[in-house]
């Protein structure tokens, strides 16, 4: 038995590089290659492994130090006696970054290089340098698969895809889910993998490895992904992987085998309901929600309408109560100019739409969509009222051209004609607000001294709390309430 110092290789180019784990404790007995910290530097992550069998004694750096070739890491009771083993399997795995010029850094360095056997020992230390893969590196290097390997671009794409869920996904959900630091550190991998596993936000204490002693490589990270991104694996193992449930964090439905309870038929989703799911779902996810209900006193404007309707008959135009909301909206939009507005990509500012385009649900026999009148600040309750009847009869024909459902800065969904007394319309983000309408119904009124038979017209109007905030609401639906009340004002 003998104390043996263990320092840092010779690690080419690289100097006062930073330390990002210790992975060992005093006390910890350790095996030839058994990493014992990583380092950090702008261009690589490097694993230094054990070059002896033996037991911490202490720990010399901590986690932020920097260090060099030859830099004291820990001393070791050595089973073996001193010297240590000098295999060219010993040393450094050193991890390219994944950029070009990291890349060529590392190579330039001699750092980049893949087989063990090119390392040999460097600089009399008390381990050799030995590099893992000059790009796209993962483990392979331990069984001596050579780096750059025609998978590493399948690779890349493959991560590059998960990242990219990952990433729209967590400005979806924003559901970061924490990982667990001391699994994912006892996990046994590579420098390149656990970057890799870091990426994708993989705890990769809940990744099987297949590679020799259950370590983890590369191959495993991506088949746990591809796991959760079915919903297979442990809910929130990749947060917000994928537009789906697992993805988010949110635990999947489990599948049921509904026929061991009745006969079933499973019948497709019509094209724009598989279009429109994604898109509400990513609007749900993405607005924090807010429904405020009103009503709105509707007894004149009905009454008004009624008055009218020979006239509609004339023009050819059927003139229902929503041309007449379409036209208070504008007006309280203008009105309250934070309504008719989205949030920046920057999420820190708002973008205030000086045009007037609304979008009114409609619903056809292949599912819901959002044809869009435009700039109908400028138009009349007729012109509204025939825009209407054209855009739905095209929407039910299935005739409406893209074109025809974009540009809207505020959606109505009126459901008017068909029943229901309130509902909770998801925003058509990126709008920040949505008018859910209900069917009107005569009720009694306190008016001061006595109740009267009113009609009045629910409305629920769901917003971006982000953007907009309860008052605010309330003080939109009072005003759009008003103005329904009271069509006069709408001339003003
Ligand atoms: N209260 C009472 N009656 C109402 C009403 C209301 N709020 N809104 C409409 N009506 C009446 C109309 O006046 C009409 O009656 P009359 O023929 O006697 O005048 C009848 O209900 C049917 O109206 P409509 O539905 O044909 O016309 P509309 O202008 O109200 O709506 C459209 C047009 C395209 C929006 C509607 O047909 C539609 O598709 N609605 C469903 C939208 C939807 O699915 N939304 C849910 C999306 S999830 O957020």
């Amino acid at each position: 038995m003998a104390i043996e110092e263990v320092k840092v290789p010779d690690i080419g180019d690289f100097d006062e590089v930073e330390i990002i784990e210790v992975l060992v404790a005093p006390g910890d007995r350790i095996e030839p290659e058994q990493s014992l910290i990583t380092l950090e530097s702008d261009k690589a992550s490097m694993e230094v492994p054990a070059t002896l069998a033996g037991v911490v004694q202490e720990i010399k750096v901590a986690v932020g130090d920097r260090v060099s070739a030859g830099s004291l890491i820990l001393t070791v009771e050595s089973e073996a006696g001193a010297g240590g083993d000098s295999s060219a399997d010993s040393g450094a795995a050193v991890e390219s970054r994944s950029t070009p010029a990291a890349s060529a850094t590392a190579a330039g360095s001699g750092a980049g290089s893949d087989t063990a056997a090119d390392a040999g020992e460097a600089g009399g230390g008390a381990t050799a340098v030995r590099s893992a893969a000059a790009s796209g590196p993962d483990d392979s290097s331990s069984s001596g698969a050579p780096s750059g390997s025609s998978g590493d671009g399948a690779a890349a794409a493959e991560a590059g895809a998960a990242a990219s869920a990952s990433t729209t996904a967590s400005s979806t959900a924003q559901g970061a889910v924490a990982i667990d630091r001391d699994a994912h550190r006892a996990a046994h991998a590579s420098p390149a993998v656990r970057r890799f596993a870091r990426e994708l936000g993989v705890d990769l204490g809940q990744v099987s490895g297949s590679g020799r002693k259950g370590r983890i490589r590369k191959e495993d990270v991506k088949a746990h992904v591809k796991q959760v991104l079915r919903g297979e694996a442990a809910a929130g193992a990749v947060p917000g992987a994928a537009s789906g449930a697992a993805g988010s964090g949110i635990p999947p439905l489990p599948q049921v085998d509904f026929s061991q309870f009745g006969e079933t038929e499973q019948v497709p989703l019509t094209r724009i309901q598989r279009l429109s799911g994604p898109h509400l779902h990513r609007s749900w996810l993405n607005v924090p929600h807010v429904t405020q209900f009103d009503e709105a006193d509707a007894t004149e404007l009905e009454a008004f309408r009624h008055a009218m309707k020979g006239e509609a008959e004339q023009r050819g135009v059927k003139l229902t109560p929503l041309a007449f909301l379409v036209k208070a909206a504008s007006a309280a939009l203008a009105e309250m100019p934070r309504f008719n507005a989205s949030l920046a990509a920057d999420g820190e500012n708002l973008i205030l739409k000086k045009y007037c385009h609304i979008g009114v649900a409609v619903d056809t026999p292949g599912g819901l969509v959002v044809p869009v009148l435009r700039d109908v600040d400028r138009k009349g309750v007729w012109e509204i009222a025939a825009e209407l009847g054209t855009l739905s009869s095209k929407a039910r024909e299935g005739k409406l051209a893209p074109g025809d459902m974009q540009g809207g800065c505020f959606t109505i969904s009126s459901l008017g004609g068909i029943g229901g007394t309130a509902f909770t319309p998801i925003v058509n983000a990126p709008e920040v607000a949505i008018l859910g309408v209900s069917r009107s119904q005569t009720k009694p009124v306190w008016n001061g001294q006595e109740f009267v038979p009113r009609l009045m017209l629910p409305l629920s109007l769901s917003y971006d709390h982000r953007v907009i905030d309860g008052a605010m609401a309330a003080r939109f639906t009072t005003y759009l309430a008003r103005l329904i009340g009271d069509l006069r004002r709408l001339v003003l």
